[in-house]
């Protein structure tokens, strides 16, 4: 990783702000080498072996896919064995194809929360101060669905919508995403993230299939492979294409949105982040403990 890197035109140049104003999404080629993708597979690894108990996950602050509907129930169909058709268990390691609020889990995406170009670039996006609002792991072994494509610039949505102010010049993105790129996603058979371009400005539903990108035609795969970072406006209409052979493929989502508030700091924070995390990483507790809403 480089050193700190301190304009946004050298993160977010010319060519990367045309490609992501028009399309919605860019991919940052090698962003992380080897042992940073060798680390991130085992944050996973880490993750998988939290045992899958409403009082554990409460506890470290990581939640179940189902969020708020699992969390706020101890009851929920999730802590006795339960799983979304596509987020079931792998067959044979028995490993939870996500787990969300990863960061509270393990400290192995740590340099993903601290990483200079993603926190400038998003910044950027949000238009000022920011927060990371979501961090999860996607695990599909396949053959596995792709999903059903979702979001878009049509109706405009509060909590994802894309904008570029034009009269200051600035964006403000309510909701940016970075995938950290953890198989192989070269090829259409390894289930690629799947994007419309230009969904994202959108002043329209989309007319065509939404169940599966592989049925709606505008829809096109973003090839990527281990180590690459894919940064897209969540107004883009996007899910992945089906993973057609038996690989495994696995992504780290990291969520940035617009603080609401400059500072709210221990004692005054709404923070989602329990304790144990913002003292791990107090060095970060500007994107940490700002006040937001997800
Ligand atoms: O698995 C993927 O690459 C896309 C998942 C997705 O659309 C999402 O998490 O919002």
């Amino acid at each position: 990783m480089s050193t700190p890197i301190a304009h946004s035109e050298e993160v977010l140049t010319p060519e990367r702000r045309y490609e992501l104003d028009l399309k919605g999404y860019f991919v940052l080629k090698g962003h992380y080498d080897a042992a940073a993708v060798a680390e991130f597979h085992a944050a996973i690894d880490e993750l998988q072996a939290i045992p899958v108990e409403y009082e554990t996950y409460k506890k470290l602050g990581i939640a179940s896919y189902f969020l708020a509907a699992a969390m706020e129930d101890p009851e929920h169909p999730v802590w006795k064995g339960e799983h979304r058709a596509d987020r079931r268990p792998h067959p044979q390691t028995g490993g939870v194809g996500r787990v969300d609020h990863a960061i509270c889990g393990t400290d192995k995406f740590d340099r993903i929360v601290r990483d200079p170009l993603l926190k400038i670039l998003h910044q950027t996006l949000a238009g000022g101060n920011f927060y990371i609002s979501s961090t999860y792991y996607i695990e599909k072994w396949g053959p596995a669905r792709g999903g059903i494509l979702h979001n878009g610039g049509y109706p405009k949505d509060r909590h994802f919508h894309y904008e570029y102010d034009h009269t200051h010049g600035r964006f403000l993105c309510s909701s940016t995403r970075s995938v950290v790129i953890l198989s192989d996603m070269s090829t259409i058979e390894k289930g690629p993230f799947a994007a419309i371009p230009g969904s994202h400005k959108a002043n329209f539903p989309c007319p065509y299939d939404m169940e599966c990108a592989e049925k709606n035609p505008l829809a096109v795969p973003v090839f990527a492979e281990p180590g690459d970072v894919l940064v897209f406006t969540e107004g883009l209409t996007h899910n992945a294409f089906p993973v057609m052979d038996d690989s495994i493929r696995r992504s780290v989502f990291f969520n940035y949105s617009p603080a609401i508030d400059r500072d709210n700091l221990p004692g005054q924070r709404m923070s989602i982040y329990p304790d144990h995390v913002l003292e791990r990483l107090a060095d970060q507790r500007d994107i940490l403990t700002v006040a937001g809403y997800i």
